[in-house]
């Protein structure tokens, strides 16, 4: 394991609505000046759901292209593309995100319920989106939601082979209802499952809501990486809002360097990754 720490931002998810979070960045501007402060903070990759004029969740692919490519023009920063989209998102246009050209992409690795939905994600759809990004270069993080998730990870690897660049990277997204729960527990019986993974795998994780700190200091303690953000959290303490990404991203790194473990640069994050 690396002594430096990967902080992923992951500024706005599909999830909450501008109206309700106002803080939250919904325009390519808005995501711009997030990702450079966040980046100037301490970030080395962000996880990028985009909205469209009205502020919804879409994975329209001229918009998805866009943002890559303006991330990258303003921006050092890793660019993690969602492949999870919002859970009405058909797969098609799931796998078509990759069309647009990421560095990186999420592949979540099993179905979920998800609070009052479901997060479908089926074998097949989780083998092509495997070998699509294999075939392209693009660098996955596999998305765990349960402790299942990460045996069904180990038999894609087995089945169809490491991912571009050889190394296993992967995020325990905790706390979702209807997914595992977001305690130091239950990241520890993750960490010790990623043991059966290849050799140098790596872990960040992340807590929603009330479960980010818990998260954030088991990952730490236990050698992790860590992804922070408003697509995760929307309070930052008992009846306190975030504010911006950049109130989180903050809170990371102070963290990380209390953890002896100070953020990793791009440019380390990317030689982590094998990239
Ligand atoms: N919005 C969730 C349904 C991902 O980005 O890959 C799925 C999600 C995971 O956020
Ligand atoms: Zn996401």
């Amino acid at each position: 394991m690396t002594t430096g720490t990967l902080i992923t931002v992951a500024p706005t998810g599909a999830e909450s609505a501008k109206a309700e979070v106002p803080a939250l960045p919904v325009t390519l501007d808005e995501l711009l000046l997030t990702a450079k402060e966040c980046e100037a903070l301490g970030a080395a990759v962000i996880h990028v759901h985009i909205r469209d004029d009205e502020a919804k969740p879409t994975l329209d692919p001229a918009r998805l292209r866009d943002t890559v490519t303006a991330v990258r023009e303003s921006t050092g920063l890793i660019v993690q593309l969602s492949t999870g989209g919002a859970v009405t998102d058909p797969e098609a246009a799931r796998l078509a995100v990759l069309d647009a050209g990421p560095d990186m992409a999420s592949c979540t690795m099993g179905t979920v319920n998800f609070g009052n939905d479901v997060f479908l994600n089926r074998w097949e759809f989780v083998v092509d989106l495997h070998t699509r990004m294999q075939e392209r270069g693009v660098v996955p993080e596999y998305e765990i939601f349960d402790l299942g998730h990460l045996t069904a990870l180990q038999r894609l690897l087995g089945k169809y082979g490491l991912p571009a660049g050889g190394h296993v990277h992967v995020d325990f997204v905790m706390g979702v209802p209807g997914g595992m729960p977001g305690t130091a527990e239950a990241l520890v019986a993750c960490r010790q499952a990623v043991r059966d993974l290849p050799e140098g795998t790596t872990f960040s994780a992340t807590g929603i809501g009330r479960s980010t700190i818990p998260v954030m200091l088991s990952a730490l303690a236990t050698g992790g990486h860590l992804r922070v953000g408003m697509e995760d959290t929307v309070t930052y303490a008992k009846g306190q809002p975030v504010e911006s990404n950049m109130q989180l991203v903050a809170r990371a790194v102070a963290a990380a360097h209390l953890a002896q473990r100070p953020p990793l640069t791009p440019t380390e994050a990317r030689r982590l990754l094998g990239m």
